[in-house]
Parts: structure tokens; sequence; C-alpha cells
């Protein structure tokens, strides 16, 4: 899940990189930094189940300028974190040990992820995939053995920059301590953020800093409303910070001495795989809400394709298989089998022919080169080619269609354009698939002939008045003029006497069988076409294209992927564990 997590984040990162909308951006925005959140959440997950004994953490968390760094120092009783009136002073990840010793922390690196740990004199403005972390050697009667986070702030103009470190601390913190001011408390920032922690249900504190005399009852009241209207969880405990003159820092209340010690002790670790599992499922749907649309986009595609295949199929029975006068792949078999039947008197012919075509030709003829003739001169070959140009250019109207209706109208457009670019290719490939098709196809022709063949020694008496006609041994030498090269199938298929000899063979007692013959192999045809030509060289083709989708502009989720993940989900829903 961890791992799918990050994969959606860096791809809605760099789409928003690619993207031109302003509104989209800002959606885009909000959920790579969920994302982030749930990322880190789930590694704070590793991070209990590493070992049992991980060190406590406390962040302190606020806007700009409200004292975060300033309770810390008052939090440890010492001066470690840097104070400034300058706004965005603070702008690393910095945690303080509080009775613990780095070793104790060691497991925080793996947490951090890609971030560096450094020394707290290292860390630089320049660079902010950094975070320290010291060990003090001051006590504190505030605060238990833990690690106490001082974050950057998340409202100052360049806030932006540094957020990614905290949201890494604010998902690591098993308690979080929220400094506002009295001027900065009812920033929506302040009550965004709020509201992006509640599902990860950590005890909070709110310090409600800056306080001057006499105004504590009404901005806490405040508070609480804000509160409510941000989260559904119990308004928290506030800590009122008066400012203390002599020391220039706030002023922690012996009233609440034991506050964040008490609070300590009430953490439950085993809570966090209930949260992970409510972080998840709160966003989920949201997040890949781009991600289903492309699939949606996919589907639809899909469809598209299927549809205009089905079109392409009708249009070929139409107008080949089913058309009296296009129709020739049959009369190719009759053709054949005439060249079985040994007509009397077409003995001269072929001395003739022999003569005349000489050597080369009849080692064409053997080499099945002849079968490479009948493709040229196919009419099923140029009116297949048309049907594919012709699906080609109705989907892309189809396409053009979608990128004015869909709200995936950026997906339909760039793909548009995909297939504007692959369209010659496609066709081309088509094309070469078909003639390979058709001269296999010669094949089943030939086996055709056989089986009439065979059906006619059966019936020696048509065979016999067959082999005696005048006509056919016209129809046959036609017949063998085609096989030689010499003529087109089409002119086989017109030729009065090869229609002479087709009617014959139909009104025979073998007529039925005939019949029966052709419809197979039309059948056959058929099934063949489709399988051959338009499943394995169209469609693979054309439901393969989105892959080649900019990755720049797409998720490129696949929906294996996607499946996995909500397997995950689900699983971990049923109490197994997942990480
Ligand atoms: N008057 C008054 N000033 C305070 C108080 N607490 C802090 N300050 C001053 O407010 C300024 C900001 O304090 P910091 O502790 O640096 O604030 P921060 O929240 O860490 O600010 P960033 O790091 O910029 O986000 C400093 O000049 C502090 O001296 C207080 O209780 N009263
Ligand atoms: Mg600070």
């Amino acid at each position: 899940m961890l791992e799918f997590i990050q994969l959606l984040n860096q791809r809605y990162q760099t789409v928003l990189r690619q993207s031109g909308n302003a509104a989209g951006k800002i959606v885009y925005q909000q959920r790579i930094d969920q994302l982030f959140l749930t990322e880190a959440f789930l590694r704070k997950g590793q991070l209990i189940n590493s070992s049992t004994g991980q060190p406590l953490q406390m962040t302190i968390v606020g806007p700009t300028q409200a004292g975060k760094s300033s309770l810390v120092n008052v939090l440890l009783n010492s001066d470690v974190a840097g104070v400034s009136p300058l706004a965005g002073y603070t702008v690393h990840p910095q945690g303080f040990c509080h009775g613990l010793s780095l070793v104790d922390c060691s497991g925080l690196q793996h947490y951090f992820g890609r971030f560096q740990q450094l020394q707290q004199a290292q860390i630089t403005r320049d660079r902010h995939d950094c975070y320290s972390l010291t060990e003090t050697a001051s006590y504190s009667t505030h605060l238990p053995n833990c690690v106490l986070w001082d974050t950057p702030d998340f409202d100052s103009i360049d806030s932006a920059t540094y957020k990614e470190g905290v949201i890494r601390t604010m998902a690591l913190a098993d308690i979080i301590i929220l400094v506002v001011s009295k001027e900065k408390y009812a920033d929506q920032s302040v009550w965004d953020i709020m509201s992006s922690l509640e599902t990860l249900n950590q005890p909070t504190v709110i310090c409600l800093n800056k306080l001057s005399e006499g105004s504590e009852a009404l901005l806490i009241q405040s508070l609480k409303e804000k509160w409510q209207i941000a989260r559904k969880d119990k308004f928290p405990e506030v800590v009122s910070l008066y400012y203390q003159k002599k020391t220039g820092l706030p002023f922690w209340p012996e009233s609440k001495q034991t506050l964040l010690m008490h609070l300590a002790n009430k953490i439950d670790h085993k809570k966090h795989f209930r949260s992970e599992e409510d972080l998840l499922q709160k966003y989920w749907q949201s997040w890949l809400e781009p991600v289903f649309a492309e699939h949606q986009a996919l589907n639809d595609w899909q469809g598209l394709v299927d549809e205009s295949i089905k079109q392409a199929l009708d249009n070929y029975q139409r107008d080949y298989l089913d058309h009296p006068r296009h129709y020739e792949t049959f009369q190719q078999a009759l053709a054949e089998l005439l060249t079985l039947l040994e007509i009397p008197g077409l003995a001269g012919f072929l001395t003739g022919a022999r003569k005349a075509l000489t050597w080369p030709v009849r080692q064409m003829w053997k080499l099945g080169r002849k079968r490479l003739h009948i493709a040229h001169s196919s009419q099923e070959l140029v009116l297949l080619n048309q049907i594919a140009e012709h699906l080609l250019i109705q989907l892309a109207d189809r396409l053009l269609d979608s990128s004015e209706q869909s709200n995936q109208r950026f997906w339909w457009k760039e793909f548009s354009g995909l297939l504007r670019r692959q369209r010659q290719a496609i066709l081309q490939d088509f094309s070469v698939a078909a003639k390979t098709y058709h001269v296999a196809f010669q094949q089943d022709v030939e086996k055709t002939a056989q089986h009439l063949y065979h059906k006619l020694q059966e019936q020696p008496l048509v065979l016999n008045s067959l082999r005696a006609t005048r006509v056919t041994t016209d129809a046959a030498a036609i017949a063998l003029t085609l096989h030689m090269g010499g003529i087109g199938v089409h002119d086989l298929i017109f030729a009065p006497a090869m229609l002479t000899v087709t009617s014959l063979l139909a009104e025979s007692a073998i007529g039925g069988y005939m019949h029966k013959v052709e419809h197979e192999l039309k059948q056959h045809q058929l099934k063949t076409v489709k399988q051959a030509l338009f499943v394995e060289h169209i469609r693979q083709k054309l439901v393969a294209l989105p892959d080649q989708l900019s990755a720049m502009t797409h998720f490129n989720i696949s929906p294996d992927q996607l499946h996995a993940a909500e397997q995950q989900l689900t699983e971990k829903r049923h109490g197994l564990r997942f990480l």
C-alpha cells in the first residue's frame, strides 16, 4: 500500500506540473498533501511495528510567528530552538531528544525517507529535504522522555517549499501541540491543517500564545467554535500562555505542569492502525478519481473499438461473403476442383500452355506462388483494406465527438492525435496481415476442392457427365490459366464457362452438398478474418494504443495495479496486516 500511495503521489506531481487548469491545480495540490500525509502515517505504522520501544514523538505546529520555537525552548527549559521576529524563520523539522539519546531514535531516518538527517548546525535555508535531531542536556519537568519537534510554519509566503517537512513531522506525532496566537488563531490555514489531521486521531493540545490579560475566556470560546467547525472530535485542552517579560518567553502555567505527561501515558499505538485504515478510506475515492476516469475512458475506447470491429465484420459479410458478385473464394475452390478432375481434351491445352509458359512459370506454380498470384488479384483483399481504412476513419470521428462531449476531454483529444499519427502504420500492418491470411487461406480453399472432389468420386454419373461436357473443358482451361497467373480471380468468376459449370454442379446430385460446403467455407472464413485480422491486428493494436499516452499528462495506473491496491485495502479491513 505504501508503494501504491507513493506511486499515486508521484503521478499527481507529474501531472500537476503539466496542468494548465488553475482550479484543478488547487485540488491536485490538496491531494498531494493528503498523499504525503498518508505516506508518512503509513511509515509511522512501520516505525511502530519495527520495535517495541519507540520513543514518544511530540510535534509543535502552528502558523508563522505564533511562537512555536519559543514554546520548544520553554518546554525543554533551554534555548536550543532558534527564535526570531522574522516570519518563516524555522524552515526544517528540528527534533530535540529529551531524556533520550540519538541511538534511541535510530528508526527515524527510515521514517523520514528521502529527507536526510543532519546536525542542527549543518542545516541551511537553501535545502528543505532534511531535518535535524539534537540531544538536549537540559531536563524539563513538563515533558516525559520524548522527541520534541519544532516545525516550520504552513502559512507564510514560502511555506509551500517546506510544507512536506511539516507534513512528515505531523504524521510522526504521538501528540500534537498546536500553537496559535490571538492574531492567528482564526486563520483558515490553521483549521485546514487541523481538519486534515482529524483522521490521524492524535491527542492534541492547543496553546494560546501571546495572550493579553482579560482576553482569554473570549478567545477560548472562539477557538472552540472554530474547532467544532473543523472537526468532530472533542475540543482539546487549551493552555493559555502569557508572556514573561523577564525571560522574553511565554510562560507554561503551573496548573498544566503534568498535562503532557498525562497525555503521554494514554498513548495507545494499537489505535494507529485503525486510523491508517480510516485515512485510506476517507480519501481513496477522491484520490483515484482521475485514475477511475482514465479507466472509464479506456473502457469507452475498448467499447468503441469493439463496436467498430463488429461493424467492419458486418460490412465484410455483406459486401464480400454474402455479395453475389464479389464473393470469389468458393469460385476458387471450384477452379481447384476443375484442375483435379483430369478432364479429357485438356491435355492439348496443357501441352500448349507448358510449352508457352516454359519452366519458370511452372516452377512458380510448384512453389506455391500460385497462391500469391491469387492474392494479388483478389477482390477480397481490396475490400478488406477498404473496410480497415473505413473503420479507422469512423473511429477517428467518434474520438473527436468524445473529445467534445466527455469530461475526459483532454484524454480523448490527446488520444485522437495519437490515433492520427498511428493510422498509416496500423493500416500498413493490416494490409500485410491480410495478404498473409489470404495466402494461408488458399489451403482451406484447396481442402474444400478436395472434399468436393471426393464427393464427386462417390457420384460417378455426375463425374463422368462433367468430364464429358465440352464446357467443363473450357472452364478447366480458364481455371488453369488463373493458376498460372494468366487471369485474375474476378475474371474467372464471370467467365461464362465457369458460370455454366457452377450451375451444372449446383443442379447435380451433389448440389446440396456443394451449398453446405460453401456455407461452411464462408463461416470458417468469417471466423478466420475476425480472429487473424480484426482481433489479432486491429483490435490488439488499438486497445494497446493508450499505453503510448504521455506519462507526463496521464496517470497511466493500470486497472490491475489499482485492483491489487484495492485488494490490500479490503484485506486490511479484515484485520490482515499488509505493511
Ligand atoms: N509578545 C510576545 N512575543 C512572543 C511570545 N512568544 C514568542 N514571541 C516572539 O514572537 C516571535 C516569533 O517567535 P518564534 O518562537 O520564533 O515563532 P515561530 O512560531 O517559531 O515562528 P516561525 O519559525 O517563523 O514559524 C519572536 O520574536 C518571539 O520573541 C509571547 O508570548 N509574547
Ligand atoms: Mg520557529
